[in-house]
C-alpha cells in the first residue's frame, strides 16, 4: 500500500488526500506535524529532499514530493487526467500557475493569520496584492467555464480548490467573485458525491 505523509492542516496535503479518497486508492496516512519540525528529521529528509509535506511513498519504497506531481501521479489513467496530450498540458498550465502565482500568496497569507495568529493588516501588502490578482484571474476564467482545464472536473480543479476555498482565512474576500464562489460549490459537491469528506 502507498503511504501519504501529510499534515491535515495543509491544503497542499489535502489535494493528495482528496485525490486518493475520490479515486478509491488505498493508502496509509502518516501524520507529519510541520510546526513541530517533523519535516526536518534526517529520516524524513532522506525520503523527501525538499523537507516539506506532502510526500508519497510507493509500496516498493520509491518516494515522490510536490503536491501537484503527486496528484498527477495518482490520477493517471482516470478522467481527472485525460490522456490527450493537449488536455494534459492545459491542466499542467494551471498546476504550474497555482504553485507560482496563487499558493505563495493565498496560502501564505492564510498561514500568517491562522497559524501565526497575525491580523489581516499585518500581511505582506505585496502578497495581498498578488493574491487578489490571482483571484481575479480565476474569476475571469470561470466566468466563461464550469471548470479550469476541461468541460469536466480535473486535477487542475483539485489543485486550485484546496487553498481557494479557505482564502477567507487569509483575509481574502470572495464575495465580489460570483463565478469563483459558484465553482467552489460545484467542486465541493462533486467531491462530496465521490465520497470525499472535505
Ligand atoms: N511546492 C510544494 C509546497 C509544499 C509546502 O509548502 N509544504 C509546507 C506545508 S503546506 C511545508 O511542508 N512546510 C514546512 C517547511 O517548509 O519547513 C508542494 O506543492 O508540495
Amino acid at each position: 500500500m502507498i503511504k501519504i505523509y501529510g499534515d491535515i492542516a495543509s491544503g497542499n496535503c489535502l489535494k493528495v488526500k482528496w485525490t486518493a479518497d475520490a479515486l478509491r486508492i488505498p493508502y496509509q496516512w502518516i501524520a507529519i506535524d510541520v510546526l513541530a519540525g517533523d519535516t526536518h528529521t534526517p529520516d524524513y529528509v532522506s525520503r523527501f529532499p525538499f523537507a516539506q509535506v506532502p510526500g508519497l511513498e510507493l509500496a516498493d519504497g520509491r518516494c515522490l514530493a510536490q503536491s501537484n506531481a503527486l496528484i498527477r501521479y495518482l490520477a493517471r489513467d482516470t478522467p481527472w487526467l485525460p490522456a490527450d496530450p493537449f488536455q494534459q498540458a492545459q491542466i499542467d498550465q494551471w498546476l504550474f500557475w497555482e504553485q507560482y502565482s496563487h499558493e505563495p500568496y493565498i496560502a501564505v497569507c492564510r498561514f500568517v493569520m491562522r497559524y501565526l495568529g497575525k491580523h489581516a493588516n499585518e500581511r505582506d501588502p505585496q502578497k495581498v496584492e498578488r493574491g487578489e490578482r490571482a483571484l481575479q484571474t480565476m474569476e475571469r476564467h470561470l466566468s466563461q467555464r464550469a471548470y479550469f482545464a476541461a468541460d469536466t472536473f480535473t486535477i487542475a480543479d483539485i489543485a486550485l480548490l484546496a487553498y481557494t476555498r479557505v482564502a477567507h482565512e487569509g483575509g481574502f474576500d470572495l464575495s465580489p467573485h460570483a463565478a469563483l464562489r459558484a465553482w467552489i460549490t460545484r467542486c465541493e459537491t462533486h467531491l462530496h458525491n465521490q465520497g470525499v469528506t472535505l
